[in-house]
C-alpha cells in the first residue's frame, strides 16, 4: 500500500444528470480524498489528445464525440492505493458488467455513457494529472 493519487473525470452523461455530489460521496465513502477539482468543457481536439491511446479503436469518434458534448467535471482523488482503489469504486468499463454498489453499475448508462473516468496505472495518473491540472492547481 502506497499514498497515490489518480485522475478521475465525471462524464458528461452524469454531470448532465446533476448527480456528481452522488459520485464524489462515493470516493469520500470509500477512502478517496478529493484533492482537486473542476468543471471544463472539453473542445474535441482536447478530448482527442487524452483518449489518444485508444485513437485505433472502433469507438474512439464516438467516444471523442461524447465527451466533447457536456461539461465534465476532472479531479485529483488522493489516498492509500488510489489508482487501483479508485478502479473498484468506478467498477467494469460496461456496467453491465460491473460490480453491484459500484458507481459504473449504479450510475453508468452503457459501455460509452458510463459516468466516470479513472486511469488505470500511477504512471498514467501522473501524467493525466499533468493534462488537467497545473502545479499551482495541486496539492503539495
Ligand atoms: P476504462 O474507462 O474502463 O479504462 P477503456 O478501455 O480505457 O475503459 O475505454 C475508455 C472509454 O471508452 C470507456 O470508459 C468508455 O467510455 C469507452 N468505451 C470502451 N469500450 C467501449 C466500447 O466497446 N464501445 C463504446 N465505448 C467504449
Ligand atoms: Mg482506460
Amino acid at each position: 500500500m502506497s499514498l497515490q493519487r489518480t485522475l478521475s473525470i465525471i462524464k458528461p452523461d452524469a454531470v448532465g444528470r446533476n448527480i456528481t455530489g452522488s459520485i464524489n460521496a462515493r470516493f469520500e465513502q470509500e477512502g478517496l480524498r478529493i484533492t482537486a477539482q473542476k468543471m471544463m468543457f472539453l473542445c474535441r481536439s482536447q478530448v482527442e489528445k487524452f483518449y489518444e491511446i485508444h485513437r485505433d479503436k472502433a469507438f474512439y469518434d464516438s467516444l471523442c464525440e461524447y465527451m466533447s458534448s457536456g461539461p465534465v467535471v476532472v479531479q485529483v482523488l488522493s489516498g492509500e492505493d488510489a489508482v487501483a482503489r479508485n478502479r473498484r469504486i468506478m467498477g467494469a468499463t460496461n456496467p453491465a458488467n460491473a460490480e453491484i454498489g459500484t458507481i459504473r453499475r449504479d450510475f453508468g448508462q452503457n459501455v460509452e455513457q458510463n459516468a466516470v473516468h479513472g486511469s488505470d496505472s500511477v504512471e498514467n495518473a501522473e501524467k493525466e494529472i499533468a493534462f488537467f491540472f497545473s502545479k499551482l492547481e495541486l496539492m503539495p
